[in-house]
């Protein structure tokens, strides 16, 4: 699977305002914020049984209420378009678990 190229790249991102892309343009991140704890790990069981059905898993940090996440296509040294599907199952799930 070949990496996406920049042009490509930066008209997928327009469709995820939450995502930056990283400066050599191989990963995306986003970072989280829940209200505790128990919030921040539930959704990231959540995404981690998704990720596991997806065969497409984060490279994620958390510390206490944030869950900063990092996406990329190791396999292809770069960004494609199965990153952008699971950024997508994240925001959906995360648009979800805020009042
Ligand atoms: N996740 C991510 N983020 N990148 C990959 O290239 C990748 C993956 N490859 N999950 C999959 C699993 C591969 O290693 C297995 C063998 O299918």
């Amino acid at each position: 699977m070949a990496p996406l190229d920049h042009d490509h790249i930066t008209q997928r991102l327009q469709s995820f305002p939450g995502w930056t892309l990283e400066p050599d343009g191989k990963g995306i991140r986003r970072s989280l914020r829940f209200a505790d704890f128990g919030a921040a790990f539930g959704f990231m069981a959540r995404i981690a049984l998704a990720a596991e059905k997806m065969d497409h898993h984060p490279e994620w940090f958390n510390v206490y209420n944030r869950v900063d996440i990092r996406l990329s296509t190791h396999d292809a040294g770069g960004l494609t378009e199965r990153d952008f599907r699971l950024a997508d199952t994240i925001d959906k799930a995360f648009d979800d678990s805020t009042p």
